[in-house]
């Protein structure tokens, strides 16, 4: 008997995603690719023509200096572009490019190591474990940003990446980047900037982060986040051919010759709704979007702050505050979609769909339950 069909999750009371309502163009745009696969571009030359789109589009929106030549591709998420990142910088460790393809050298990968600060998502280590390669976690400084000098300590000989975080999961802090660039560079290392959040707001802000603030190799931007496209599209971007040459295998059976990524079959829904979202939205609209969402992240940390809160003062529109647990599982039980950091404060992420509106029926619950 055929079953009811299940709603999708509303988006009203989502208050802690990360990701969004996709923008109506890109939603058709996925639509009408959902089955075709850039894993394959011989075949579906149409998809992989939009995924070179895409690439330029998010190379334009990380300022590379010539944004047709970037290379890169449209990742499954935020984890498999920083997982791949690892991957090519161990790759290119200590030698020529590739050379040591992933299947060892003079010596272990134990003896590479990826130095982040502590701030990093976890799909960093997901990383090291999958590529055995050692992960130096750096303390942050006093406001939750990677301590340059820290990170100066950890790095040695055997430093194949240093990755600053542009837009932090938890806190939305944005490291020192060209500081840790400079660091990376001396230290003969290559330099991550993981922007999978960010990435679609920086452009609107003072922030270094970009390959024209600093030398970075490679570098994270979701469209699936604050890009508005429908998941599945992460976005992996590199300065340079010889990051994803590094990452190339053999593919002996298809047209094309080599594949860079780390899955085989992907979806072409994911690549031409980025493509989409970006079309209809940058710069402007995603100017409006970041605007929209920097006023209410501090519009509402202030008022967390006027009811007696510890507010961590937003950089990007992300606002975490010290509510006690009880008032955090009462909110949950109103039906909130919220979540807490590590060290338990209510984080709350001003995405697009997150409305004025919104937030102010969440604290007239809020003020409800303190009553
Ligand atoms: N880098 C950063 C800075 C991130 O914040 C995230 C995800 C990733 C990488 C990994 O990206 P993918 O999840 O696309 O692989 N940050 C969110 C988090 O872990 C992901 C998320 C998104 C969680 C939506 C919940 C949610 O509803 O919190």
């Amino acid at each position: 008997m055929r079953q009811p069909e299940p709603e999708p999750q509303s988006f009203d009371r989502v208050l802690s995603s990360m990701c969004t309502e996709p923008h109506p163009d890109a939603r058709a745009a996925a639509e009408r690719f959902l089955a075709t696969n850039p894993g394959d571009p011989a075949t579906y030359d149409a998809v992989a023509e939009l995924e070179a789109r895409a690439v330029e589009g998010l190379a334009a929106l990380a300022a590379h200096p010539t944004p047709a030549d970037a290379a890169g591709y449209v990742t499954s998420g935020g984890t498999e572009a920083n997982v791949q990142a690892v991957r090519s910088a161990r790759n290119r460790h200590g030698g020529s490019d590739g050379s040591r393809g992933g299947s060892g050298g003079a010596r272990s990968e134990r003896d590479v190591n990826v130095v982040a600060p502590a701030s990093a998502h976890f799909s960093f280590t997901k990383a090291a474990a999958l590529l055995d390669v050692e992960l130096r976690t750096v303390p942050l400084d006093d406001d939750y940003r990677a301590d340059a000098e820290a990170v100066a300590a950890a790095v040695d000989d055997a430093t194949a990446l240093v990755v600053g975080v542009a837009g932090s999961t938890e806190y939305g802090r944005v490291d020192p980047i060209s500081e840790l660039a400079a660091i990376a560079e001396e230290a003969g290392a290559r330099f991550h900037v993981d922007a999978a959040w960010g990435g679609f707001v920086l452009p609107f802000t003072d922030r270094d982060w970009s390959f024209a603030d600093a030398p970075v190799d490679t570098l994270t931007i979701d469209p699936h986040k604050f890009g508005q496209a429908p998941v599945p599209a992460g976005g992996l971007l590199a300065r340079e051919d010889a990051a994803l040459d590094a990452l190339a295998v053999e593919t002996p059976y298809l047209e094309s010759r080599s594949q860079a990524t780390l899955t085989g079959t992907r979806s072409g829904a994911g690549v031409a709704g980025a493509v989409a979202a970006m079309d209809a939205l940058w710069p402007d609209g995603y100017r409006e979007a970041a605007e929209r969402a920097a006023d209410n992240a501090e519009w509402l940390a202030g008022e967390l702050a006027a009811r007696g809160y510890d507010v961590v003062e937003p950089e990007l529109p992300l606002v975490a505050a010290d509510v006690p647990e009880s008032e955090f599982q009462a909110l949950r039980d109103a039906g909130w979609k919220v979540s807490r950091t590590g060290s338990g404060e209510l984080r709350v992420v001003c995405m697009p769909h997150v409305t004025r509106a919104a937030l102010r029926a969440f604290l007239d619950d809020l003020d409800g339950i303190r009553r």
